[in-house]
């Protein structure tokens, strides 16, 4: 299996199983993430989705360019179309998501951590969107999400130049929220459980309302601001939240 979705725990995860060629994305691969992806909005009881690379080389080396060339005009457009679609989808999950990247990841393996809610990183991790040196420039959401993350300055740098960036400049700029020394994946669970506990709405909300942050006027974002933390304030969790506060206890979410 190319892509392989299994539980860790209150978690999904999903592994890229394609090391012998460090993981990179044919067309059929991007369509089995987005089916996966379709799944675990299915799984009611997960908290959380990880994601990784199958080997120790590799989180995801990109698209697979040799099944990029020679196609009609059309073709790459609704292929470049499939992969920011099925990349969308984690910002429609119900459940954070994480990158655990374990090696390079480059072109559409970039794009793909860069969707994600989070991103860890194994010190021998090496970040890069290198299209240009192909003649390309990213297809797959990079052009959008990197200078949101990194800033416009650093993310032309990286796309314009084909710099990579390693483990700990990545931690340095932003670009990962830590580097993670030892088992990756335990790390990931231990990252994961950081938010888990919390109520889902609650997480939802403020994922969403973050994300509108790079993409709206201060204005307008506010007001996103002030009608999702009202929505946040109308669910049984923020009630019991707050009561738990005042009781001195902890509080037990329900997610509703
Ligand atoms: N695609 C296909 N095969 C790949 C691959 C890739 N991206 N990356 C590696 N492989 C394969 C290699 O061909 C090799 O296979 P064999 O020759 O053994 O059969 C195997 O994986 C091991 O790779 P290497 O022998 O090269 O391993 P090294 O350790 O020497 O080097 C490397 C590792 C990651 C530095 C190197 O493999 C590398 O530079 N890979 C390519 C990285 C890259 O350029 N990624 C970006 C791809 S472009 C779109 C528009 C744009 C895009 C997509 C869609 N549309 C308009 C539709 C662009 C997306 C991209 O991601």
């Amino acid at each position: 299996m190319t892509v392989s979705l299994t539980r860790k725990d209150e978690f999904a995860l999903l592994t890229l199983n394609r090391p012998e060629a460090l993981n990179a994305l044919s067309f059929d691969i991007l369509r089995r993430i987005g089916a996966a992806f379709d799944e675990v909005a299915s799984w009611r009881d997960v908290r959380g989705l990880l994601i990784t690379g199958a080997g120790d080389k590799a989180f995801c080396a990109g698209a697979d360019i040799k099944e990029l060339r020679q196609r009609e005009l059309m073709n790459q457009k609704r292929g470049a179309e499939l992969g920011q679609a099925v990349f969308a989808r984690l910002d429609r999950l119900r459940v954070p998501s994480l990158a655990l990247v374990n090696g390079y990841a480059f072109g559409g393996g970039a794009e793909l951590a860069l969707a994600c809610t989070f991103r860890l990183a194994s010190p021998n991790a090496v970040f890069g969107l290198p299209e240009i040196k192909l003649g390309l420039i990213p297809g797959y959401g990079g052009t959008q999400r990197l200078p949101r993350l990194i800033g416009e300055g650093r993310a032309l740098e990286m796309i314009l130049t084909a710099r990579s960036v390693k483990a700990e400049e990545a931690e340095r700029i932003g670009l990962v929220n830590a580097v993670a020394e030892g088992d990756l994946l335990e790390a990931g669970l231990a990252f994961a459980r950081r938010f888990s506990g919390y109520s889902l709405p609650a997480l939802e909300f403020a994922r969403r309302a973050v994300q509108r942050a790079g993409d709206t006027t201060l204005v307008e974002g506010l007001q996103v601001e002030a009608d999702l933390s009202t929505l946040a304030y109308r669910t049984r969790d923020a009630e019991e939240g707050m009561a738990a506060f005042e009781e001195r206890r902890k509080p037990e979410f329900t997610d509703g």
